[in-house]
């Protein structure tokens, strides 16, 4: 590796002075011009990853999931298909924010030089990007960055989020006992479908199901899935809409999981029929949100945490029908955001243990695996289910007693098929709530009916540094600024069954105020209080 290609490869691509990038939740994200060099120096930080890990492909995804069109991003997938490690953060930040050419290459080679990493060796990444053309562009910063490192380069141009996270666990698993896929999009779509046969074991799925897909990545892939979908086979009947990837300025305007989750309301375009059964996909595939409209009540939405709800119950019931629930630990992963309602059905309903972490992917993933199923869900819909090694060998290996128990082991092997094990994915959770209401026979109300949500409201306040504002206990309390919790909290107290926090957001400048209580008006109230304390 030559200290001189890479700076001249760098000088074609400049951050922008003045500003001071850092490695968040989602990796970088912002406004698509700023990102050419950002880019550039992702790649690096994936050139020293790869050789870290013995020359291990490692996943650059450029998205920026339901953001406006105009911003992008840029993440870094580990070899699993997880998200980078923690440490590594600090190292990408330190990349982008090196004031010069010259001092990011020094920077990078002392890098190399503490974590004892071999620049001679091969390496190998992998990328893919959303819809957005800006996409276009920042690839190219990635494969000089890449070129100039002589590390192999593989575009899979583009690719929703999970989709990238499946190729790179394909990649490092091919030819081991532990193989995940085959190393193709159509390798996903085959993996998934014959999971999704399998998992029905002759059930039906009745009505048909509309998907809005934010005009975003979920469209095309979701129509290449379902032109290998056999609708005999399932009864599955799919209409696609909002797939619209031509006009790039209408990505997420008005439709997809995150306007249906903080609106609280359907798309405006197309307008759902009273009774259908709908769901919505993010800009890059990972959320899902499912709704109906209740032909007496109206708009109705079943979140992240009905979704957990449901794959948690069906899991759970599936064990014991396999007579195995005391040999499996399931459990429950949410973070603050959960509604209370739903925490409470899982603890007290369905018996079942819930952990709490901070927000973000990489948190709750972690969590999950010290269970030997994991059902992870944030609220806005991002989540999946993680079976261990010992789960997937106990379902392969227990000899059935009965053809209820062979029914229920074959069950559960398929759904650690069709759900994605590297990452939240939209379209392998959709096909997952379609397999369990089939086997329940329920309607949108009957999974609706299982618990009564508590009324909830988030609010977003603009500080004037939102980096005071510290949290502890999975973020449901303040410890900085010091006095501001027992403020909340002698708010709090002056509700019924309320609960409010504070925290500085992970992707944005501003904090969020999120309360719950037992009335609209009271939680409305309470936000409201909370976030005057904040400001
Ligand atoms: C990121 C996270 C998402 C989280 C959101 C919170 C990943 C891949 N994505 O989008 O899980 O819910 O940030 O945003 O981890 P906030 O910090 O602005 O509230
Ligand atoms: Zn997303």
């Amino acid at each position: 590796m030559d200290r001189d290609t890479i700076i001249a490869a760098s000088k074609k691509h400049n951050i922008v002075p003045g500003r001071v990038y850092k490695y968040g939740t989602a990796g970088f994200r912002m406004s698509a011009d700023l990102l050419d060099g950002v880019t550039f120096r992702v790649g690096l930080l994936a050139a020293l990853r790869t050789r870290k890990l013995n020359g291990q492909a490692i996943g650059v995804m450029i998205t920026a999931s339901h953001n406006p069109a105009v911003d992008n991003g840029v993440k870094i997938v580990d070899p699993m298909g997880d998200m980078l490690e923690q440490e590594w953060e600090a190292y990408a930040t330190n990349l982008v924010n090196a004031p010069s050419h010259e001092e990011l290459v020094e920077y990078f080679i002392k890098l190399a030089d503490t974590l004892k990493i071999d620049l001679a060796s091969p390496g190998k990444v992998i990328a893919g990007r959303d819809t957005r053309p800006s996409g276009i562009t920042l690839v190219t910063a990635l494969a000089d960055s890449l070129a100039a490192t002589k590390t192999t380069y593989g575009d899979y141009k583009i690719l929703t989020t999970p989709q990238l996270h499946y190729l790179t666990r394909c990649i490092n698993t091919a030819g081991t006992p532990g193989a995940y896929g085959e190393i193709s999009e159509v390798g996903y779509y085959n993996k998934l479908l014959e999971a999704f046969y399998r998992a029905l074991r002759g059930r039906r799925v009745s009505g048909s199901l509309t998907v809005d897909c934010a005009n975003g990545v979920g469209g095309p892939k979701l129509n290449e899935l379902l032109k290998r979908h056999d609708p005999q086979r399932t009864g599955l009947q799919v209409k696609v809409v909002n797939d619209d990837v031509l006009r790039p300025e209408i990505l997420n305007l008005d439709c997809g999981a995150d306007f249906v989750k903080t609106r609280q309301r359907a798309p405006p375009n197309p307008k759902p029929t009273p009774g259908d059964r709908w769901c919505s996909l993010d800009g890059d595939a990972d959320r899902l949100i499912y709704y109906w409209i209740d032909p007496e009540k109206g708009f109705f939405m079943l979140d992240g945490d009905r979704i957990a709800t449901l794959a948690a119950s069906f899991i759970a019931d599936l064990s014991r029908s396999a007579g195995i629930s005391n040999q499996l630990r399931i459990g429950v992963i949410q973070t603050a955001y959960a509604n209370g309602a739903s925490t409470k059905y899982i603890e007290q309903h369905l018996q079942l243990p819930v952990v709490c972490t901070p927000t973000g992917v990489k948190h709750l993933h972690h969590a999950a695996c010290s269970f030997d199923i994991g059902v992870y869900f944030e609220a806005n819909g991002h989540g999946t289910v993680l079976f261990s090694p010992t789960a997937i060998q106990t379902f392969k290996t227990k000899a059935p007693q009965s053809p209820a128990q062979k029914d229920a082991l074959d069950i559960l092997s398929a759904l650690a098929d069709l759900i994605n094990q590297t990452v939240g994915d939209a379209i392998s959770d959709m096909l997952l709530v379609e397999v369990i209401l089939a086997h329940k026979v329920w309607t949108m109300k009957d999974w609706a009916l299982r618990y009564q949500d508590l009324p909830n409201r988030l609010v977003r306040v603009e500080v004037g540094n939102k980096d005071l504002f510290q949290t502890t206990d999975a973020e449901r309390k303040l410890s900085h600024p010091i006095g501001c919790q027992d403020e909340i909290d002698k708010e709090v107290k002056k509700y019924t069954n309320a609960r409010s926090f504070a925290r500085a957001s992970g992707t944005e400048n501003a904090c969020r105020v999120y309360a719950e209580a037992a009335t609209r008006s009271e939680a409305d109230e309470l936000a409201n209080k909370v976030a005057v304390i904040v400001k």
